[in-house]
């Protein structure tokens, strides 16, 4: 005979996978089974892709990389008790950062809470503000399950996750959502009838109403892509005749106005110093100057709302709207208006150029390298032959930051998805890398330099699936960084092991943190003991551990072999940096 759980728990996946949902993560638990065994039915069936940790920490991180990537809301399943507190991190990523998720607990009924009942807490909430959305649901009991109910139930957990307002017309930011499901015993049984699939995909309507911008030389005007702006902070860019300073996760790092050595400029007085109004996309977190530059006297800031619950607004002064659309001034289009704002965007983007061609750091002849100015008439072959001895000897030199970020940028194209995690790597891409339309994704929503791992095997994941010609994910990593998630290296038996390369820069810790002002005057020794946190963790050690491949990368040729090479599975390459 089914038991209520399990008939009640195969209601819901259907429910969930009617309504749109792919992804389902799941961890071992007891008061969790009926979903998991469901589970497992509906992907044998091919109605949902699962994916099952151990550790729910990485099992929150692994389903925000699948939604973030695929833009559907990802469920995770857990049991009762400290398995939920687990996905806290996660979550909180997801409010900041606007990925929709289902958070699907598994939890004892009523009569069995308040009473120390084993593995028992207040799970109703237990993320507090950081999801919207919270339904407790009572135990299933004998009798037929009201499927209309269900599926109503999972309508609203994915419409609220995409930031529908279900019962009414609000458009509310993305994010996560919980669903906490009691079970009575018997917590499951071992028959299960799958219903027939009915598809009926939640549709969320994007955008709100569009504030109307004008095109004009006055206010002399920028626009920033933060986080996750996405492509049409660039097309706004170039309606208004604004310069654009896109971070390197903003999804607008490209095209004609593109600044990408911004910091320079927004620090000069004859570049930023000059911009009376900024339109704002995404999240901006990398540079110091574009919160001074939000908050300096006499300029207007327009925040275009983001996908995450916070709009970015340092000053608290900006004109928060829904949208944006450009139109041309009716005075002031003329000829020589047209020719003022390319004078006006020409100065930054070429100025951006030449400071960036400046601070490259790609192989180019170093002091040790200078040929001898005399031999002008050496035969083709002896300059060809010298030439090529110079070219070894520059690959030949150890790997530098700008180096490592340069090789990535360069060796990634847009069938490729690029992660970077928080800290130094991160805003030295950031700084150096020109136009290129590449999908990279970051969990900047806050920063943290947890869950990165897991993150970029959910992006690999749903990216390689969805998309035949999808090519590699790449994550560029911090040693600290990938030692705070070595455990989402863990690939159980029968899991998907995607083209991912974990790239490593290890210096021995957080270096980061050399750069704070207080390294000035603190006793070194305590810097590097409470900031800095050196380790010497065997990587190769913890590659083999895993079952992961491990490459290590000292010189530019190796990091250019090992970064182009074609592995069977996830590969780790470490590549050692000075601190
Ligand atoms: C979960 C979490 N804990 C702590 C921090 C603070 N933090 C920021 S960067 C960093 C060190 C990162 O070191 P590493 O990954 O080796 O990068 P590096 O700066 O050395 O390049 C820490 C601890 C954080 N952002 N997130
Ligand atoms: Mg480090």
């Amino acid at each position: 005979m089914t038991s209520p759980a399990t008939e009640y728990a195969v209601s819901l996946l259907a429910s969930l996978a009617d309504a749109g949902v792919r992804d389902l993560v799941l961890s071992p638990g007891s008061r969790s089974q009926a979903l998991a065994l469901a589970a497992a039915e509906f992907e044998a069936a091919g109605r949902l892709s699962v994916h099952v940790r151990i550790d729910e920490r990485s099992g929150g991180f692994l389903a925000l990389g699948l939604a973030a990537e695929s833009g559907v809301p990802s469920v995770v399943i857990t049991t009762s008790g400290t398995a939920v507190a687990n996905l806290h991190p996660a979550v909180l990523e997801a409010h900041h950062s606007g990925v929709p998720l289902i958070v699907l607990s598994a939890d004892r009924p009523l009569e069995m809470r308040g009473i120390g009942s084993n593995q028992t807490t207040v799970q109703p909430g237990i993320f507090a503000r950081a999801v919207g959305w919270v339904r407790d649901v009572e135990a299933p009991r004998s009798g037929p399950v009201d499927h209309e109910a269900v599926r109503a139930l999972a309508r609203d957990a994915v419409g609220e996750a995409l930031g529908g307002d279900s019962h009414g017309p609000l458009r509310r930011s993305r994010g996560p959502v919980q669903l906490n499901v009691a079970f009575r015993e018997p917590l499951s049984s071992g028959d299960q009838i799958l219903p027939a699939a009915r598809p009926e995909p939640v549709e969320i309507p994007l955008g709100g109403v569009p504030t109307i911008l004008e095109v004009d030389l006055e206010p002399a005007t920028l626009v920033v892509a933060g986080h996750a702006s996405g492509p049409h902070a660039e097309a706004v860019a170039r309606a208004l005749g604004a310069p654009l300073v896109a971070e390197v996760s903003s999804g607008a790092r490209f095209g004609p106005h593109l600044v990408s050595s911004y910091r320079a400029l927004l620090d000069d007085a004859d570049f930023g110093g000059r911009v009376r109004r900024v339109v704002v996309f995404g999240h901006p977190t990398l540079s110091r100057q574009i919160p001074s530059l939000l908050t300096r006297e006499g300029v207007e800031v327009v925040v275009v709302r983001a996908a995450g619950a916070e709009a970015y607004d340092p000053g608290r002064s900006a004109r928060v709207v829904e949208a944006v659309e450009v139109t041309r001034a009716s005075t002031g289009s003329g000829p020589s208006e047209d020719a003022a704002h390319r004078a006006w965007v020409g100065r930054w983007v070429h100025t951006s150029r030449r400071l960036l061609e400046a601070g490259t750091d790609a192989v180019q002849p170093g002091p040790e390298d200078e040929t001898d100015a005399g031999a002008t008439d050496r035969s083709e072959v002896a300059a060809q032959a010298e030439f090529l001895r110079r070219e070894v000897q520059l690959l030949r030199r150890p790997v530098t930051r700008r180096a490592l970020a340069e090789a990535l940028w360069r060796v990634s194209w847009p069938h490729d998805r690029l992660v970077l995690g928080a800290s130094r790597l991160i805003r030295e891409v950031d700084e150096i890398v020109p136009g290129k339309k590449i999908l990279v994704h970051a969990n900047r929503g806050l920063a943290g330099i947890d869950g990165t791992i897991a993150t970029a095997t959910g992006i690999a994941i749903a990216s390689q699936r969805d998309d035949p010609a999808a090519g590699t994910t790449r994550v560029l990593v911090g040693d600290l960084t990938m030692l705070h998630d070595v455990g989402s290296m863990l690939l159980g038996l029968g899991e998907t092991r995607p083209r991912l390369q974990l790239v490593v820069g290890n210096d021995g810790g957080g270096t980061i943190f050399d750069g704070l002002e207080v390294a000035a005057t603190a006793s070194p020794e305590a810097m590097t003991r409470v900031q800095f946190t050196p380790h010497e963790v065997d990587l190769s050690a913890l590659a083999r551990a895993y079952g992961w491949q491990h490459v290590e990368a000292a010189t530019r040729s190796e990091l250019d072999q090992a970064l182009v090479a074609r592995y069977d599975g996830p590969v780790l390459i470490e590549v050692p940096l000075t601190r």
